[in-house]
Formats: structure tokens, sequence, C-alpha cells
């Protein structure tokens, strides 16, 4: 029988990986304790700052809003209505969840429809614009962006912070990885700092494994919603999380010291030289986010393209 390392009793979670046992009391206070210090580590935010919490219904961004309650942050959430079916009304599951949390803790949440706000859901705009080959996810990838930044600075939130597990923080670093994206692996950050026109981002769970988030979900009592969106179906994101899990399993820690050890070398300069970050030299004419192009920005145009054909 495992046991908890800070009290003898029988361990609910099992961290191979930080070669620790731990009991549900001792895990929900583990797993907020670490949240806060990696807030301080890589200064993420202050206490007086406001938080915005992007929602979407899942593990991540709920136990994310839970612990950031937990320790005392003010943090709101926001939720965008992407309008994605698939069998199980994906969408529609994922508000009504998100809704519940909110309300069941008495805690503020945004919610954008993007058919409302744009007359046009997610699936809708990727046929009409034809991006993405089938699928919706560079469309539904541009708009979270741009929706996300805009209601953070409309709404006069200091910080906008996001889900993102140490799971997909290594997979997006693998993907850089194999193909030596500079701009991206210089991008790639648990903080990305206020610019131009754009909200400081942050990722507080950064460090810490998919399943352990899903133990801190379960194990706090939050219900989240279990299915993938349907289009993560083949994703070659899901493919490297898989890869990088055979690893894992051979190896516990190898996902960890990948990502961390990319921080470090960051750090110390390994990616330090003057890589041309195509940067935003304008300010779209319509929303005023940054953009490369002189007039619109990449999502304004889409819009602009879309209710023209209408
Ligand atoms: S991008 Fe693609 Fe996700 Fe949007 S359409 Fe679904 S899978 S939700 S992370
Ligand atoms: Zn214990
Ligand atoms: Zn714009």
């Amino acid at each position: 029988m495992m046991k908890c390392k800070k009290c003898g009793i029988k361990a609910s979670v099992n961290m191979r990986h930080h070669k620790m046992a731990l009991c549900k009391e001792h895990y929900l206070e583990w797993i907020p304790e670490q949240t806060e210090r990696f807030i301080k580590k890589y200064e993420m935010f202050k206490r007086e700052e406001k938080i915005l919490v992007a929602v979407s219904g899942g593990k991540d961004s709920l136990s994310l809003w839970d612990i950031l309650i937990r320790l005392g942050y003010q943090a709101d959430g926001v939720y965008l209505g992407l309008g994605i079916d698939g069998g199980v009304e994906y969408s529609h599951e994922s508000q009504k969840l998100t809704e519940q949390f909110a309300q069941q803790r008495n805690l503020k949440l945004h919610i954008v429809d993007v058919e409302k706000e744009y007359g046009q859901s997610i699936p809708m705009l990727a046929e009409k614009t034809h991006r993405g080959y089938g699928k919706p996810c560079s469309v539904c990838g541009l708009a979270k962006r741009h929706e996300m930044n805009r209601i953070a600075r409309d709404l006069g939130y200091d910080v906008l912070a996001t889900g993102h597990n140490l799971d997909d923080e290594a997979a997006v670093l693998f993907g850089n990885t194999l193909s030596w994206e500079g701009t991206y692996l210089q991008r790639q950050s648990p903080v990305l700092a206020e610019s131009n026109g754009l909200a400081r981002k942050v990722k507080p769970l950064c460090r810490f494994y998919e399943r352990d988030m899903a133990a801190y979900a379960m194990l706090s009592g939050i219900e989240y919603i279990y299915e993938e969106c349907p289009f993560s179906v083949g994703s070659t994101s899901i493919y490297y999380k898989e890869m990088l899990n055979q690893l894992e399993n051979q190896r516990p820690g190898a996902k960890l010291t990948f990502y961390l050890r990319f921080l470090e070398a960051k750090n110390s300069g390994l990616f330090a030289q003057p890589i041309a970050v195509e940067f935003a030299t304008h300010l779209c004419q319509k929303c005023g986010q940054p953009t490369s192009a002189p007039d619109l920005c990449s999502f304004c145009r889409m819009i602009e393209k879309v209710s023209l054909e209408n």
C-alpha cells in the first residue's frame, strides 16, 4: 500500500514522476501550494491584480479557477461559446457545466457567444473561409485568441490565465523542436508579457501533469466535461502527447525534465540570438489589436469577408 508522504495514511494519488504519494487531503493542499509557488517563481501576477480565467468546462480550466479562488486571488471567468456540436453537443454541455461551477461558488462569469457576436459559429466561419481543410481548428484558435484578448482588454483585466498543463506544453514544445521553429520556441513561456494591445498571458498549471489535474478535479468534486472537442480527434498534438506518454511510461519524469530544461536553456540564452520575430507594427483599424497587416487583423478580415458574402 502506498502511503501519504505527509501523514502516512493510505495515499490517494501516486506521482511516480515526483516519487511522491499523497492522501486526498494533502493532495488538495499540495496542488494549490505548488501553483502559488509557480505564480511567484515566474512572476505571473500579484495579489492586487485582476485575473481573467479562460474557462472551457474542462478539468484544467475549471481546476485553475478553483485553485486561484482558494488561494485568494481575484479571478473571474470567461467562456467562449464556439457553437461546436458533435455527438455530445460539446459546446452546450461545456457551457452548462461552466455556468454551474460559477453559480455554485458565486463567481463572476462572462459568456461570449461567437455566433451572437458575429453572426457565425466557428464551424460556419471555417466552412465559409475554407480555412483548415475541413477542420475548424485554425479559425477556432484565431477566434479564441482574438476574443479572449478583446474581453481582457475591454473589461480592464490585468492578465489572462489559461489552463494549459504540462502535457499540453510538452506537446507544443515537441512539435516546435521537431521543426526547430525558432520564433515559436522563443515565445513559448509560462508568462507572455503584455505588449502593445495584447494582454499579459499566463499558464499557472504548466508544470502539472494532465493526470494530476484530472485527480485534482475529481478529488475536489469539480464536475467537468469529460469529452474532448470532437474536432480534436486525430490531431497532431494528441499524437505527440501519446508519444510523450510512451516515453514517460519508461522514464517517469521525462516530460517534466523536457519542459523544465527547455525553460532553463532559454533563460541561459540558448535562443537569445535576435531571431527575426515577425511582429505587429500596426493596430487593426476595427478592433485595435496589433497586427502585421496595414488595415485589419486576420480575425476582423475573416469576419468582414464572411459578412460581405452573405
Ligand atoms: S481548436 Fe479545434 Fe480545439 Fe477549437 S475546434 Fe475544437 S479541437 S476547441 S483546443
Ligand atoms: Zn496525508
Ligand atoms: Zn481586428
